[in-house]
């Protein structure tokens, strides 16, 4: 029911809604109504109350609130459920153990603060109090394991969208988890899947943003390849407004991904990315390899053209300039 009103008053954007309109459009008592502005206050909620007029709502808590978010989602199954910690070592361990009990696909693990939060292969993400998005969502796509690195830029384009559109910013996709404004990293994905024979059992996709962080929140050897939205940019953004945004764009993805296969996100992938047709270096598990990449193949896979003109398909590597 508080979700259901903070949807009725920030549709209303500031404006007052009679205690009877709310307890009509609700079909509440007026004093559940008060009792919900009491408990959504008690959160960081502001409203002014008048006896005439009714409530408005003045302002939003800074922190994130999992009921200010549904409320203005328009998906079906991604953030449905979410859990809102303070601070945790990784959101993604907390992901990996609501999956194993049965969380339904969509649920989201959001955390203010992460302690150890983690990129691939050992590396950390820096992650300070209230300045980020980190959070992880667990998936339970119909998908062979093989094909899981489709997610991850499956993520990434709807990441690259929904940043762009809300901030105008010319962010671009390093291939196969990275976001980068002018060449310097915005937001990581890292993706880790369970599976049992073959199949995968449910995925966790981490998504990492650096939103308002300032030159000081990052260690001095970082500030060389990061950088955040505020930054990049020089306003400070809503993390619940990119979170509802990234979400709805993820969920249509994922349908259309579900309905019609890889197809049209490698169309979209291609035309965000800033990897292709131009030299580079991969550190394959295989070797190192260098050439310029040309495309995806259908399983997600890096096409790389190398010196002898062979195009070699590459699943897992890092990519230097
Ligand atoms: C990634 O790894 O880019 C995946 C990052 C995923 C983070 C999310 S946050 C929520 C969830 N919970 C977790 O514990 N993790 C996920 P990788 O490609 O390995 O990149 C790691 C590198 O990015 C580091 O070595 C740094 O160079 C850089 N980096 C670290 N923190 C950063 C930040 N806040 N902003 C930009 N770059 C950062």
């Amino acid at each position: 029911m508080s979700e259901r009103l903070l949807r009725l008053l920030s549709e209303r954007q500031g404006e007052y809604v009679s205690g009877e309109a709310i307890s009509k459009q609700l079909q509440v008592s007026r004093t559940a109504v008060w009792k919900q502005i009491r408990k959504l206050q008690e959160k960081g909620y502001r409203f002014e109350a008048s006896p005439r007029l009714g409530y408005r709502l003045l302002e939003a808590p800074a922190h994130l609130e999992p009921e200010e978010i549904m409320s203005k989602l328009s998906t079906k199954r991604l953030g449905r459920r979410i859990e809102r910690l303070e601070a945790v070592p990784s959101t993604q361990d907390i992901a990996h153990q609501l999956a194993a009990e049965g969380a339904p696909e969509g649920t989201l693990v959001l955390a203010e603060q992460q302690l150890k939060g983690r990129g691939r292969m050992g590396r950390g993400w820096v992650s300070p109090r209230g300045k980020g998005i980190w959070m992880s969502l667990v998936l339970r796509p119909r998908l062979a394991l093989p094909f899981a690195p489709q997610l991850t830029l499956l993520t990434a384009v709807a990441l690259c969208r929904s940043l762009r559109r809300m901030s105008g910013a010319e962010i671009g996709i390093k291939w196969p988890n990275d976001l980068l404004i002018d060449g310097k990293k915005i937001s990581g994905i890292l993706l880790e899947s369970t599976a049992e024979e073959e199949r995968i059992r449910y995925v966790i996709a981490g998504i990492g943003i650096s939103v308002n962080l300032e030159a000081d929140d990052y260690p001095d050897e970082l500030l060389q390849r990061a950088v955040s939205l505020r930054m990049a940019t020089g306003r400070s953004y809503d993390r619940t407004a990119l979170i509802v945004e990234f979400l709805d764009e993820l969920e249509q993805l994922y349908d259309l991904f579900a309905q019609e296969g890889f197809a049209p996100i490698r169309s979209l992938w291609e035309a965000l990315s800033v990897s292709l047709h131009r030299p580079a270096t991969l550190t394959t598990p295989q070797g190192v390899l260098t050439g310029v990449p040309v495309g995806l193949a259908e399983s997600g896979a890096l096409l790389v053209r190398l010196g002898d003109g062979e195009v070699r398909a590459v699943f897992s590597a890092e990519m230097g300039a």
